[in-house]
């Protein structure tokens, strides 16, 4: 619709001295419309569970991807999960929403990834009881080489993937390996969580509010030895460590309550972070496509050497991010408590490539 149309609209539903009131909000709506867009396929895996019963619904409401941009979500589930699948979808629909443009639910890892765009890889097997962690690795290694060969297969070759299934950053490390034909720089994994829970710690301690804080970052693993990094930390443009005047709190109470705050969830909730999760979910591939303005944001990827982080292993660095793109936040002086910290982190995390060296082959 025109300008003009748009305004003589308005004056035919409201009246010309609602229109007169209105003109320059008419005026400024009608100068953002914009060229609509084709939709994008969106895949989400494990989409009948906690995480995505929280994810589906802001993906299709325009949060995750713009509010201008159409969706077609594949959801992808296991056939035991197919019934509640059914439900959600059948709520998806009744949320009529303006851009949610169809909805694929499957449990074919084809059908799931054909023509995808993007991907939320949620879907991941649980920790079973007395099982143990590389267990639990090879478990979902075997998860991840099917879905990174179904996307190197049947997804398009620019498909920017989160993989939020734990272990993340191993299992992003095995997708891609399966997914020759996809750059390594488009599958990541979520450590956003630990981000904005950081972000979330320190706006409450320095009693402001978290969009104050600026340059926090998380280093390494989505795991308890992930290092929450405040030491470029702003707080309002001054130093965070000055604002904070708490050492021990920092390295001490701050660090671990982010590292166990996952932890901390399962014992109150009596279940494992989803709303959070999802939300961090929204939050990484927004800004990885939509920007940051300058602003830092954590995410996992594969190390190009930087920082002497190992290549090839899915490391979580600070990022700023323009049109899709993303830079590590380079040059940053790391003192001897940080470097500890974050080679502590890289260890675990080539523990974790070594345990499943015979799939990397
Ligand atoms: P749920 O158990 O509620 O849901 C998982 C869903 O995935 C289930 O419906 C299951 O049927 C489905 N599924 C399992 N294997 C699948 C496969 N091969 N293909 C398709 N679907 C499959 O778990 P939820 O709470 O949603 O958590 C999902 C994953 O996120 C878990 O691995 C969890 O550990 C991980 N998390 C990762 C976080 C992060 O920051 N990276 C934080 C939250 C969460 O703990």
């Amino acid at each position: 619709m025109r300008s003009s149309q748009l305004k003589s609209f308005a004056s035919k539903l409201h009246g010309s001295s609602l229109l007169a009131r209105n003109k320059r909000f008419f005026a400024s709506s009608a100068d953002k419309i914009q060229r609509p867009k084709e939709p994008v396929r969106v895949t989400v895996t494990g989409a009948a569970g906690q995480i995505g019963y929280a994810l589906l619904f802001r993906i299709a409401s325009g949060q995750m991807l713009g509010p201008n941009q159409p969706v077609i979500l594949q959801l992808l589930e296991l056939p035991s999960g197919a019934k509640q699948l059914e439900g959600v979808v059948m709520e998806l629909k009744d949320c009529a929403f303006p851009l949610l443009r169809g909805v694929v639910q499957t449990d074919s890892v084809q059908k799931a990834f054909e023509g995808a765009d993007y991907a939320c890889l949620v879907g991941a097997k649980p920790r079973s009881k007395g099982m143990e962690r590389k267990d639990l690795l090879k478990e979902n290694a075997k998860v991840f080489a099917e879905q990174g060969k179904a996307i190197n297969s049947y997804a398009n070759r620019n498909i920017r993937v989160v993989v939020v299934g734990n272990p993340a950053n191993t299992n992003a490390m095995i997708t891609s390996h399966y997914a020759p034909k996809i750059p390594p720089k488009f599958i990541t994994a979520m450590t956003r969580l630990d981000h904005n829970r950081g972000l979330a710690q320190l706006a409450e301690k320095a009693n402001c509010k978290v969009t104050d804080v600026e340059r926090f970052a998380i280093w390494g693993n989505h795991s308890a030895t992930q290092y929450p990094d405040i030491s470029h930390c702003m707080i309002n443009g001054k130093v965070a460590k000055d604002v904070i005047k708490d050492e021990a709190w920092i390295k001490d109470t701050f660090i671990k309550t982010v590292q166990q705050r996952g932890a901390a969830i399962i014992n109150a909730r009596g279940a494992s972070s989803a709303a959070s999760a999802a939300s961090s979910c929204v939050d990484h591939m927004h800004d990885w496509m939509l920007g940051t303005s300058g602003k830092w944001i954590s995410m996992a990827v594969c190390s190009d050497g930087s920082y002497g982080m190992d290549k090839g292993i899915w490391y979580s660095f600070p990022f700023v991010t323009r049109n899709g793109d993303y830079m590590i936040v380079p040059n940053l002086p790391c003192d001897d408590f940080s470097k500890e910290k974050m080679d502590l982190t890289r260890k675990e995390l080539l523990e974790e490539r070594e345990a499943l060296e015979s799939l990397l082959k």
